[in-house]
């Protein structure tokens, strides 16, 4: 049976020969996106083709925008799997019910058409799979989505009503290649352009611009089909095409992204070039350029956008870019296809190193032991070779590009050695990476996703199993720190390593940006929420931005781990140091400031530190600070360090922070004990300072005129992270589904005793026992309230009963005050929230916000907001107000929201969370740690919290309005 197009296994027919995208050219275009005519079939309607021939009336057909995805412009909906294929897997066929759009676009040539000359169609993205008509004519077929596909049209373009008819098909032989861990968004979601070709227009080129680190200079070469000649007038660079010319140059680098503008002019056009000169070369095992060896401090990037899915607008792009750069990343792997062409520009202009990963991904096949993978079968070698050479072929001249990636998760096969062989016969100036194949054969460096710190420290020390040619290669981690939800944690511990050893060159975090798209009952929708049979569920929000680009928790501590200042303080000598961790950069980019907070908030004295400009890469300083003021008896001070912008850039203002630190110049002095005051008994009820119990329940009711809605009690529970339930098919123990097994949402609390003046006279003791049903494990708690007739101090006593096999989500205490405290002010780590091994972002000083604002909005709601190292805590009726105060010894994590933590448990979407009438607040001694193991590892053993007894103090008191 002869296959119809859309299901053969072949890339395409009709078009033209993949050759590079530029944007610089001064040939006549003319852009086809905005409003076309739509009509969506359920299959793909086969033979009839009667919409593309001349004179179709359209007119009762509905309208879409391109670029867009239908499903997200109120025809059908979108789907979203991981792995799996949303269909029976039987390549190359695919199921008869086939969303398929029909497409068409009338257009009159622009009045300065030339009349002479070619003329080129370009469809830069097209998701899967199109067929093409030009006034009737039928201009040939296309699959590979996220790459661009031409043909020439010269002969068929009329002055006026051209008809351009497009059909579109949801599922391809291409669905095949394409099963990308995101949402399957069918549509023409990128540009559709007419370009004219002059006579003697330029048709490929390859821009060849090296680096010779050792005498400053730099060799440019651009090889053309179409010969003509180059300037760089900055460098007074005039030769003819295929010649090569070496001229001093500064170079180009991630951190220093220097282009200089050149021209390529043949006899019908002048193309407009940015040309870097920069070497890569895998040089004594590790990946250098120009002669540097690099550390990725990257990301894994999607296309997304919470409306418009892949079809990203330019400003959304330099969005990107500019929140990269401001968030030190210095790299961006392009998962799993080339990006928008335009993103490359960026990434040209404002400095990321680049992995460009080509269209491809046969994940699907694994749930089969990958038998009938494409990527193994010569059947659809040429349908992966075409896929390798449109990329290639589109993104060649880019500096920031430096490494090819054959594509992600497709197994091993001989398609993908023939990629390899492809690419290094094409382009042999720049690297090969590909994960999948353990045997690296075809690769340049090891590469691998999410293994644990310890796997990586082995390979750092060159401890590592496998081939004596993956051990001789550099290891860089394509895909770690998995950003699902609350996380990813362990950042640090994974930079520590790749800073302490050479072969370890960085990696990538998995990902920019949650694929969260904006839904009217959801707020943001995740894989179900549009009745998909097979789904994946929130596995598509694991990013470290919100779907709206607002920067996650993740973020800002991935941010600090990565900062390119290390700082360091001695307070016996008053010394700072100051590390430059750039690999070409020098510090003269950068401002420094020094400031002594006492309690973090009189500025008590600050001023610029001496930092040397020319600072160099590695190079450290140490320089002398100024003695801090005397401190206050009873305050703390600190020591605050920043580096900032001198200059603002072409990635951000002024005002930009890139790194800073804070150290304890003087430790917190100790806490004053509040004893003195007996407790009083009349009736039910006890009097104990502020405080008013009720002696039946041994439970605080009242702090002065202040009703407690819930009583301070001994709390273990969090609404599990992603990351404490851990990923389905994950072999490791996964905390969150043994917590909820051993009912530790559900705890029992034993009233044991409640005993007055007793003990020491002065106390109120309450005895307690907290334990799961079915089980014998318990924590016998004690609580022992004392008062000096102002304050009143908690002190909380946790012996663990029994065998404890798991380690706690949390210890601590929770309280429930009145909805009307719904103001923050603490003293402590901020402004966000930090856990064990997520707080590096975290600043220790004197913060305030509405309670209202200290949620972190996961898209699928989950524990979060703690805020760490709290000494002090206030919640008040509103920023000047009354309300309580909360000091702990030793210091604590404080999370204060509008909902329990039973709510926000069962929350699927944040749209699930209503405010009631209580703010609950969590004054936490434990928080365990956060991992990364929705996909990869779990947290550390210095981030468990372990079951021990433990003793800690909270010392409440009333806050009087602030006058
Ligand atoms: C890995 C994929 O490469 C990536 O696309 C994404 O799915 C990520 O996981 C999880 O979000 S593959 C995984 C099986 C390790």
């Amino acid at each position: 049976m002869e296959l119809p197009y859309h299901e053969d296994v072949s890339p395409g027919t009709g078009g033209l020969p993949p050759r590079v995208w530029c944007a610089g050219s001064d040939a006549v275009s003319l852009s086809l996106n905005g409003s076309w005519r739509f009509r969506l079939s359920p299959g793909a309607c086969g033979p009839d083709e009667s919409f593309a021939a001349a004179g179709f009336d359209a007119a009762a057909w509905d309208e879409v925008v391109v670029p867009g995805h239908w499903v997200l412009q109120g025809h059908g909906s979108p789907l979203y799997t991981n792995q799996m294929y949303p269909f029976p897997v039987d390549p190359p066929r695919v199921p008869t019910e086939n969303p398929t759009g029909d497409h068409l676009r009338g257009f009159d040539l622009p009045a300065d058409w030339p009349a002479g000359g070619d003329a080129v169609l370009r469809f830069d993205g097209v998701e899967s799979c199109a067929r093409v008509w030009l006034n009737g004519t039928p201009l040939g077929d296309f699959k590979g989505s996220r790459l661009p596909h031409e043909f020439a049209v010269g002969h068929l373009l009329r002055p006026e009503g051209n008809v351009l008819a497009v059909r579109v098909h949801q599922w391809s032989s291409g669905s095949y290649l394409e099963d990308q861990d995101q949402w399957w968004l069918p549509g023409i979601f990128r540009d559709v352009t007419l370009l004219h070709r002059p006579e003697g227009a330029a048709r490929d080129f390859f821009t060849h611009a090296s680096y010779d680190h050792e005498d400053g200079t730099g060799t440019l070469r651009v090889d053309s089909e179409v010969p003509g000649r180059v300037t760089v007038p900055e460098l007074g660079v005039d030769v003819a095409t295929g010649e090569s010319v070496t001229v001093p140059v500064e170079p180009w680098s991630a951190e220093r992204p220097r282009l200089y503008d050149a021209e390529l002019a043949t006899a019908g056009e002048r193309i407009a070039l940015r040309v870097g000169f920069r070497t890569v070369a895998l040089t004594d095992g590790l990946i250098t350029v120009n002669g540097r060896p690099l550390l990725f401090r990257g990301v894994n990037r999607h296309e997304f956008h919470p409306e418009k899915g892949r079809a990203l607008d330019l400003a959304t792009m330099r969005a990107d870019v500019r929140l990269m750069k401001q968030h030190n990343i210095n790299a961006v792997r392009t998962s799993h296809y080339p990006p928008h062409p335009a993103f490359l520009d960026l990434c040209d202009e404002l400095g990321l190193w680049v992995i460009d990963e080509c269209d491809l991904e046969t994940h699907g096949f694994t749930m089969l032991g990958w038998r009938g993978n494409p990527a193994d079968d010569d059947r659809w070698t040429p349908a992966l070779l075409d896929r390798a050479t449109r990329t290639v072929q589109r993104d060649k001249n880019h500096p920031s590009v430096i490494v090819w990636s054959l594509g992600n998760e497709c197994g091993t096969g001989k398609g993908l050695r023939a990629m390899a062989a492809w690419i290094r016969e094409r382009d042999p100036d720049r690297l090969l990476h590909y994960e999948g194949d353990p045997s690296c054969r075809d690769t340049d460096m090891y590469s691998r996703m999410y293994a644990d710190h310890a796997e990586v420290e082995r390979i750092g020390r060159g401890e590592d199993e496998g081939s004596e040619t993956r051990r001789q290669l550099p290891f860089i981690l394509c895909e770690y720190g998995h950003a699902m939800g609350n996380g990813p944690g362990g950042l640090r511990e994974y930079q520590d390593l790749f800073e302490r050893y050479e072969r370890l060159q960085g990696g990538f975090v998995w990902e920019w940006i949650d694929h969260g798209l904006r839904h009217p009952a959801y707020g943001f929708a995740y894989g179900g929420d549009f009745g998909e049979e097979l789904h994946d569920g929130n596995f598509v929000a694991d990013g470290l931005c919100f779907p709206d680009r607002t920067p996650s928790p993740g973020l800002l501590d991935y941010k600090r781990v990565i900062q390119p200042v290390r700082f360091g303080y001695d307070p016996v000598s008053g010394t700072v140091s100051v590390t430059n961790l750039y690999a070409f950069a020098d510090l003269s980019e950068l401002a420094f400031e020094w400031t002594y907070l006492m309690d973090g908030a009189e500025r008590d004295a600050s001023g610029p530190l001496d930092v040397p400009p020319e600072l160099g890469p590695g190079e450290s300083v140490e320089l002398k600070l100024p003695d801090p003021p005397a401190a206050a008896s009873g305050a703390e001070t600190r020591l605050y360090l920043t580096a900032m912008v001198c200059e603002e850039t072409n990635w951000t203002s002024l005002d930009h922070v890139v790194a800073r630190a804070d150290f304890a110049v003087t430790p917190r002095p100790p806490v004053p004990v509040a004893t003195g005051e007996s407790p009083r008994r009349r009736g039910y009820d006890v009097a104990l300072g502020p405080g008013r119990f009720d002696v039946r329940t041994g439970e605080l009711r009242a702090l002065d005129t202040l009703t407690l809605t819930a009583a301070p009690r001994l709390d273990v529970w969090r609404a599990t992270t992603d990351n404490d339930d851990g990923a389905p098919w994950q072999p490791d123990t996964r905390y969150g589904p043994l917590w909820r097994k051993l009912g530790l949402d559900r705890m029992h609390h034993r009233l044991d005793d409640v005993e007055l003046g007793a003990s020491g006279a002065d106390a109120l003791t309450v005895r307690t026992r907290m334990a799961p049903a079915a089980r014998d494990l318990a924590l016998r708690t004690v609580y022992r309230w004392t008062s000096d007739g102002t304050d009143l101090r908690l002190a909380v006593s946790v012996t663990p009963e029994g065998d404890w096999e798991v380690p706690l989500p949390r210890l601590g205490v929770r309280i429930g005050l009145p909805a009307a405290l719904g103001y923050a002010q603490w003293f402590g780590g901020g402004p966000g929230e930090g856990y064990p091994d997520t707080k590096s972002a975290s600043t220790v000083s004197r913060w305030s916000m509405p309670v209202d604002r200290m949620q972190t909005p996961y898209v699928r709601p989950q524990e979060n907001g703690a805020r760490a190292d709290v000494r002090w805590a206030e919640l008040r009726t509103g920023i000047d107000g009354e309300g309580v105060r909360i000091v702990g010894d030793p210091a604590f994590w404080f999370t204060a929201r509008r909902w329990s933590s039973e709510q926000l448990d069962a929350a699927a979407h944040r749209t699930d969370l209503t405010p009631g009438d209580t703010v609950w607040v969590h004054l936490d001694h434990g928080q365990r740690g956060i991992g990364s193991q929705s996909c990869g590892p779990g947290v550390l053993p210095q981030h468990e919290l372990r079951v021990a007894p433990a003793e800690f103090t909270f010392t409440f008191s009333a806050a009087a309005r602030r006058r």
